[in-house]
């Protein structure tokens, strides 16, 4: 039913090089996309895995802006680390680069200019906001006002983060620039939109012409299409960017999503001279995989831009991820509510395949899924550790132990071994039809029964009672179990590159092809083992807790963050403020009020007399701890009666964010009685 193909071009997003990477993005788009590009080249196929990052475009500004740098110095920054965490966590990119790259910026201007020439855009002239102090147009993301729907006086432009509702600037009651501050103005200018209403039918047509598309990719385009699709400005105005390639365009860059998807293309051909045929031949199958969020720009935009371009060919499937949560909440950077992969690296040194194992089992393939730091140990303790580490370190130290490290013979077979290897050889085949479909948590699951089969195989065969009785019989069910360890090392790696190459390393051979999976005679008698280690240790409470501290700290921080200053009150007028006799005095006594959790008795020396006065401090301070010290308090409030005593006046209190207390005190020693006004 498939097309046959010559080779494959496979991409992961381009991601804004404003931050670093965590695990949503990781199992939404670059461990998929690994996972199939490493399941390719083991089984011979010509394939090139591009990506890098997206280094254009309002969040880079904003970013730039946020942290007081430049938009530069934030991709530089931000470039290195993403690509170097990607490096030491094993996704095996032929290229990662960056669109900042010159290759780049000429090829998107090329494409720009094509496109120009060939009449494919219209130009169009609007209204936009104009912020006349800072001189510029304004992003959406940077016009701030009250939002229509909910009255959140911070909502942008393109959306209120308090209702969630999306918004176009013109919407906002009382727009503020937040550049400058002012109120800005609406100026015309012009852009270049592709009349995507037109390319509409030809859009349909190749969305139809793949029906095999995951369901939750083709239900997003789908909804565009019956929507009906609207033209699109492929230029903004907007100073970080690539220039927009024509006369009279200053001030104006290519649409940050014109560009990006560019990249991949650009990418390749920085990566190798004979690039066209990975982007102009029909025989090459484009696999971009993508998180839920750009399917419309992949699986629409991209092709209408290749289409009218004429020289590219289009994405033979997209296969888009859902979201992953995290512990039972919506991943979020702001929020610093994620687990960073360059943490991670930090903190669990060598233990690379424990994420990406724990990753890949519960990927959001086909709705949002939850990763969970227990879900994380489980899959570790119980799995990796008690089912793959379990069968291999058997296998591997009872041949040590009785064979002296060298492969015994493997003599008659049983039933059960004819079976066991039956199996066996069924299985690549299987993981391979899972992973051809992008069913990659199914293909782990079919990888992990291959050691499940293994583990079993050892259990029922019991060769460490054998061994006693019956040695030829004990070399035979070892050689099997090497057998199933040396396909492991095959059919994990795509999964698991740093176990599989443990694997190799410590059964002393040579890495294999896909093609060899299966076999029952991968591994030679006599051949001699080296020291194979333990693949994965078990993972303790005290490490997993710390993580899960780690996350409520981060959410404590989030809420004193969130809080703001109060509003004002009412106005006042100075006759109020008159009316309040305010002085300062020195606590010379004070004790817990009985039966009350936080009503503390202090006496005060107000320069006139000891006052009592009745404070809601106890569970603040220490009653000793306060003794001597001068506070505020004001004089003239009617007595009042709590719990039976009077109270006479009341010590102001500053509260902190944290919601801790402070005495409001004089700047130096003063006279007790001195007043405040
Ligand atoms: N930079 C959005 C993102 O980082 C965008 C992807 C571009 S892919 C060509 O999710
Ligand atoms: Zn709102």
């Amino acid at each position: 039913m498939s097309k046959q193909f010559k080779r494959t071009t496979v991409t992961a997003a381009l991601i804004y090089a404003n931050g670093p990477i965590h695990i949503g993005h990781i199992a939404g788009c670059y461990l998929p996309a690994d996972i199939y590009v490493r399941y390719l080249r083991a089984s011979g196929q010509d394939v090139k895995f591009i990506s890098g990052t997206d280094e254009h475009g309002v969040p880079i500004t904003i970013k730039a802006k946020k942290e007081g740098i430049t938009p530069q110095e934030v991709v530089d920054k931000y470039y290195k680390i993403i690509k170097e965490s990607f490096e030491e966590f094993g996704i095996s990119f032929d290229i990662y680069s960056r669109t900042s790259n010159t290759v780049h910026h000429e090829m998107s201007q090329d494409v720009f200019r094509n496109l120009y020439e060939k009449g494919q855009f219209i130009e169009e002239t609007t209204e936009q906001y104009y912020d006349e102090k800072a001189q510029t147009f304004l992003a959406d993301r940077y016009i701030i006002g009250t939002c229509p729907k909910c009255g959140n006086e911070n909502a942008y432009g393109d959306q209120c983060e308090r209702c969630g509702s999306t918004l176009s600037p013109t919407e906002l009651i009382n727009p503020r620039s937040a550049l400058s501050g002012v109120q800005p103005v609406m100026r015309p200018t012009k852009n270049w939109y592709l009349p995507l209403d037109k390319m509409q039918p030809m859009l349909e047509k190749y969305v139809e012409s793949h029906p095999e598309w995951k369901t939750n990719v083709l239900g997003q385009v789908k909804s565009w299409l019956n929507d009906g699709l609207k033209p699109r400005a492929m230029t903004r105005d907007l100073d970080w960017g690539i220039k927009v390639p024509l006369p009279d365009t200053e001030g104006k860059v290519l649409y940050v999503w014109f560009d990006a998807p560019i990249g991949y293309i650009s990418m390749t051909k920085e990566l190798t001279e004979d690039w066209e045929k990975y982007w102009k031949d029909e025989e090459t199958r484009l696999v971009n995989f993508i998180g839920k969020d750009n399917i419309v720009f992949h699986c629409l935009i991209f092709p209408a831009m290749c289409m009218a371009d004429g020289r590219f060919i289009v994405a033979d499937n997209v296969p888009a991820n859902e979201f992953m949560n995290l512990e039972g909440d919506k991943i979020s950077t702001s929020r610093n509510w994620a687990v960073w992969l360059h943490e991670y690296l930090r903190e669990f040194e060598g233990k690379q395949d424990v994420l990406r194992y724990a990753l890949a089992a519960s990927a959001p393939e086909n709705k949002d899924s939850d990763f969970t730091w227990g879900d994380f140990q489980t899959r570790n303790n119980s799995e990796l550790v008690g089912i793959l580490g379990n069968f291999v370190n058997r296998a591997v130290v009872l041949t040590q132990k009785n064979f002296d490290s060298k492969v015994p013979k493997q003599g008659e077979l049983t039933d059960f071994d004819r079976q066991t290897l039956a199996t066996l050889a069924e299985m690549p085949a299987k993981i391979a039809e899972s992973v051809e479909n992008y069913r990659l948590r199914e293909a782990l699951a079919l990888m992990m029964d291959v050691a499940r089969l293994g583990n079993k195989y050892l259990a029922d065969t019991e060769p460490w009672k054998v061994i006693k009785q019956d040695r030829e019989r004990t070399a035979t069910i070892l050689n099997i179990g090497l057998q199933i360890t040396a396909n492991l090392s095959i059919l994990c790696e795509p999964f698991m590159p740093f176990t599989s190459e443990r694997l190799l390393k410590g059964l002393n051979l040579e890495k294999f092809s896909w093609k060899d999976a299966g076999r029952a005679d991968l591994i030679a008698e006599g051949h001699e083992l080296a020291e194979m280690g333990l693949l994965f240790e078990k993972i303790e409470d005290a490490t997993i807790q710390a993580q899960i501290q780690k996350l409520e700290d981060a959410k404590k921080t989030n809420e004193l963050a969130g809080k703001t200053v109060p509003v004002l009150k009412e106005e006042i007028q100075y006759d109020d403020f008159a009316k309040m006799d305010i002085r300062i005095g020195t606590i010379i006594e004070a004790e817990k009020m009985p039966k009350s959790k936080k009503l503390l008795k202090l006496k005060i020396d107000d320069g006139l007399e000891q006052r009592t006065i009745l404070s809601g401090i106890a569970e603040h301070f220490e009653p000793e701890a306060i003794i001597g010290k001068q506070v505020t308090f004001l004089a003239n409030l009617a007595p009042r009666k709590m719990m039976g005593m009077e109270s006479q006046g009341m010590i102001l209190m500053a509260e902190d964010k944290d919601g801790s207390l402070a005495f409001v005190q004089p700047g130096k020693a003063v006279w007790n009685g001195a007043p405040v006004a």
